[in-house]
């Protein structure tokens, strides 16, 4: 079985329960997430053997987040115990017209205040194949940047592939900051995913157009930008979802995909959407799966749609999708909804 790490923090969620606000919710829904768990729980659920590296807190709390992961067969070997706290995260889901809300409650979690020598990266690294961080790991704090790079120099040398999803959270840093950091970290990618406004608010890329519905002259601006990041970066791959908005609950999702000689925009589905977290790390899970599983590029994308698509259907912020799931709905009607 294939090995691959994710490193990052994983979350205490609390929803609203039955889309209510948050002024007026009596209880929490309990689920977790964050970016990198939710690719770790993605990968090991399509069958692969997946690490989570992180840092929790020596209580119950710390256990229950661990006993999350290893539920959907996440192995969690690599997890250390200690510091302070989990990070929490609050969401009041929205609808319609109504955008969902999220608020952060993660200063000073466990993993954002982990120092380097918490992890033997030359250990974790040695035997996997693949790496997958996002932008919000290296957003977490100075030392879960320091931490970053570490364990990107341990992947390179070990000849890990390597993927960023760029994923700009604005309540972490500022885009000077992370392009900074960013911009720094991109020596060590091999895959590039982003969206929208990760690529412009994390490295300065801007796509031209922000409206995806207006197909061909939106999609030139995507192929100029990843013809640029590639040549500067050395990418193999550059990937971006694409998602017109019709409102809170009604999208249009596809992506698109340049491999340095031919740019390749995915299928497109409609989806009213259940819930959209994590829909960008199925979306990133399922390009990984893909990979790994020896398609090539078009169909490690349409892979990655088809399985975001349907995350975008279920509750929480995990995948709960299988492969054969994923390969019917990539079989069927490409017009019909999820
Ligand atoms: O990609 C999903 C994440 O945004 C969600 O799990 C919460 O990790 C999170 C974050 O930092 O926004």
């Amino acid at each position: 079985m294939k090995k691959v790490v994710t490193l990052g923090e994983i979350m205490l969620r609390l929803s609203t329960p039955r889309f209510e606000r948050f002024v007026q919710a009596e209880s929490f829904d309990v689920v977790y997430g964050g970016g990198e768990a939710n690719v770790a729980v993605s990968l090991a659920n399509y069958g692969l053997d997946s690490y989570f590296v992180s840092k929790l807190p020596k209580n119950e709390i710390g256990q229950a987040a661990i006993n999350q992961l290893r539920r959907y067969g996440v192995n969690t070997e690599y997890v250390e115990r200690g510091g302070n706290r989990i990070g929490i995260y609050y969401l009041e889901s929205g609808a319609s017209m109504r955008p969902s809300k999220v608020v952060y409650d993660r200063a000073n979690s466990s993993i954002a205040e982990a120092s380097v020598n918490d992890f033997d990266f030359d250990e974790i690294f040695k035997d996997a194949e693949w790496f997958h961080f996002s932008g919000i790991t290296p957003a977490l704090s100075e030392e879960a940047a320091i931490l970053t790079e570490e364990a990107l120099k341990a992947a390179k040398k070990h000849g890990v592939t390597v993927s960023v999803d760029l994923n700009y959270r604005k309540n972490l840093w500022t885009p000077e900051r992370a392009q900074e950091v960013m911009t720094n970290l991109m020596k060590y990618v091999d895959v590039c995913i982003g969206n929208e406004e990760d690529a412009e608010l994390t490295l300065g890329f801007k796509p031209g157009k922000t409206d995806v519905t207006t197909g061909e002259l939106e999609l030139a601006g995507y192929q100029n930008i990843f013809k640029q990041m590639k040549e500067k970066f050395d990418f193999k791959y550059v990937i971006s979802s694409l998602r017109e908005s019709y409102s809170a609950s009604d999208n249009g999702w596809s992506a698109c995909a340049y491999d340095g000689n031919e740019f390749y925009h995915s299928r497109k589905y409609d989806v009213r959407i259940v819930d959209r977290v994590g829909g960008g790390d199925s979306f990133a899970s399922g390009f990984i799966y893909g990979i790994l599983s020896g398609k090539n590029f078009k169909d490690a994308l349409e892979f990655g749609v088809a399985a975001s698509a349907l995350k975008h259907t279920i509750h929480g912020d995990f995948n709960m999708v299988t492969v054969s799931e994923v390969e019917n709905l990539l079989k069927g009607d490409a017009s019909g909804r999820v």
